[in-house]
């Protein structure tokens, strides 16, 4: 089975499954990627490897019903698309956001088939999560969604098959719940999810795995350039999980991080953000409806209320939120400032058009499934240490960090040079394809 063209191939795709227009811009990404390497390989084309690998392996969609503290019934729906298992068990986060739907869980779980891929270990992708809102939800109300969620997930999922964690509006509080009715409803302590917290089976370094990663990615990046961190500006958007923990590395190795933001808009600190006040932000952010604004009036900064900090001269860029968040635009902004390294800490930040132009204009260009790697493998890693039940320090799970994120940056230089310029697009998403795609041919017709 064949295509006549990229073209060809992507309109199927729309036709097949319409109205999920994330998941449309990341197979239209991946495909531009490796359609020269399938074209090359008689296998891929006589195994159609296309169709097989847009083709989540089972989606599965439910009810989750719960009460809140006034005695209300509330529904919401709840996912977990098990899209691919060629290389290992589901694994992937769960997301808790009122716009989560179809297209943006199915965009997450196939960018996280070729994330898992990179980081060289035994995980396949799957995404999951719910359009539940936990902004303003007491934490009596957050448990009994939890527990209501894992109820049924339950059904689905297990140390062995598929192995949950977190993402947006999931951390280690949410994760503690479902684990708890997990382990009740199936009378089993296993690792089934990640992200855990240290006392019941999780990893050191975790929480910090998915920002220090892109930190590290970033290092990688600027040796091809025979440049370093030190002493450079950064600009970052989000102030959760992964933003934080990039400002703090950016901070360790003498960067000056000058924003952080919510969906509310951004502060811009221009005398840098120190570890004094990330931790202001940290034991803010704890409470998920608090706002980024509180840093402007505590510190007497600047608040741009409902804008995105890509205004902002800098010369590394980490857009850390949430899936297009960086436009066209902002691309152009960033590149005639000076800025010369965008890495995404989130999942597919940057339009396809802002895409574009970073390649364009040849800056360094991590594209998320390589540049936050470091979070799912730091959860791989956490499920070999609750197999093996041997906890290993925070200095050896940082030290295979590292190893992992330098292993990544090599593969997309492997897969993505160019000559005079490295495609970190290219390089990922061929690097990623091919382990999978060999994977696939070899186990047959499934
Ligand atoms: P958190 O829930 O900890 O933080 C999310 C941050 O992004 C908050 O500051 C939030 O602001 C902001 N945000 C969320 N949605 C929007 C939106 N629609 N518009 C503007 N801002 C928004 O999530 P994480 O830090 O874990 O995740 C951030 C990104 O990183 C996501 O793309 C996720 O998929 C990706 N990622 C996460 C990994 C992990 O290990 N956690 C691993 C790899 C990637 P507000 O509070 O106002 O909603
Ligand atoms: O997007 C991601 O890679 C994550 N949210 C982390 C997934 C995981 O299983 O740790």
């Amino acid at each position: 089975m064949n295509y006549q063209s990229k073209e060809d191939f992507l309109s199927h795709v729309k036709n097949k499954f319409p109205n999920e227009n994330e998941f449309h811009q990341a197979v239209e990404e991946v495909v531009g990627s490796i359609w020269d390497t399938i074209q090359k390989n008689k296998n891929f084309i006589d195994g159609n490897i296309l169709d097989r690998i847009v083709t989540p392996e089972r989606v599965i969609i439910f009810r989750v019903p719960w009460l809140d503290d006034n005695g209300n019934v509330h529904v919401n729906i709840g996912y977990r698309i098990q899209f691919n298992s060629a290389i290992g068990p589901y694994k992937g986060g769960l997301r808790f956001h009122p716009s989560v739907n179809l297209g943006i869980l199915k965009f997450l779980a196939f960018e996280q088939i070729f994330k898992n891929s990179l980081t060289g270990l035994s995980m396949g992708g799957g995404k999951g999560g719910s359009d539940f809102d936990p902004k303003g939800k007491s934490d009596n109300e957050i448990m009994k969604f939890c527990q209501s969620f894992m109820t049924e997930l339950s059904k689905h999922i297990g140390h062995n098959s598929d192995v949950p964690a977190g993402d947006i509006g999931v951390g280690g509080r949410e994760i503690g719940y479902m684990f708890g009715q997990y382990k009740r409803i199936k009378n089993e302590f296993t690792g089934v999810l990640t992200g855990k917290k240290t006392d019941w089976g999780g990893s050191l370094i975790r929480p910090e795995a998915t920002g220090y990663g892109a930190v590290y990615f970033v290092e990688e990046m600027l040796k091809t350039r025979n440049e370093s961190i030190s002493g450079k500006v950064a600009t970052i958007s989000g102030s959760g999980n992964v933003a934080q923990f990039a400002c703090e590395k950016l901070i360790h190795l003498g960067a000056k991080p000058v924003t952080l933001s919510d969906s509310s808009g951004y502060i811009l600190d221009s005398e840098g953000i120190t570890l004094e006040k990330l931790e202001f932000v940290k034991e803010l952010k704890e409470k998920r409806s608090a706002r980024i604004s509180e840093y402007a009036k505590k510190y007497n900064v600047e608040f741009f209320e409902g804008k995105t900090p890509w205004e902002v001269k800098c010369d590394i860029a980490l857009p850390c939120a949430t899936q297009n968040e960086l436009n066209d635009k902002d691309a152009q902004i960033l590149t005639s400032n000076g800025c010369f390294v965008v890495a995404e800490g989130a999942n597919m930040p940057s339009t396809t058009e802002a895409v574009q132009h970073f390649i364009k204009e040849k800056i360094l260009f991590g594209p998320g499934k390589a540049a936050n790697a470091g979070g799912v493998a730091v959860s791989g890693i956490e499920m070999s240490q609750n197999s093996t039940r041997m906890p290993l320090t925070s200095e050896e799970v940082d030290n295979l960090l590292k190893g992992i994120m330098t292993r990544i940056h090599a593969t997309c230089v492997q897969y993505g040079n160019k000559g005079d310029f490295i495609n970190y697009v290219d390089g990922a998403n061929i690097g990623g394809f091919v382990r999978v795609a060999g994977s696939m041919i070899d186990q047959g017709i499934v």
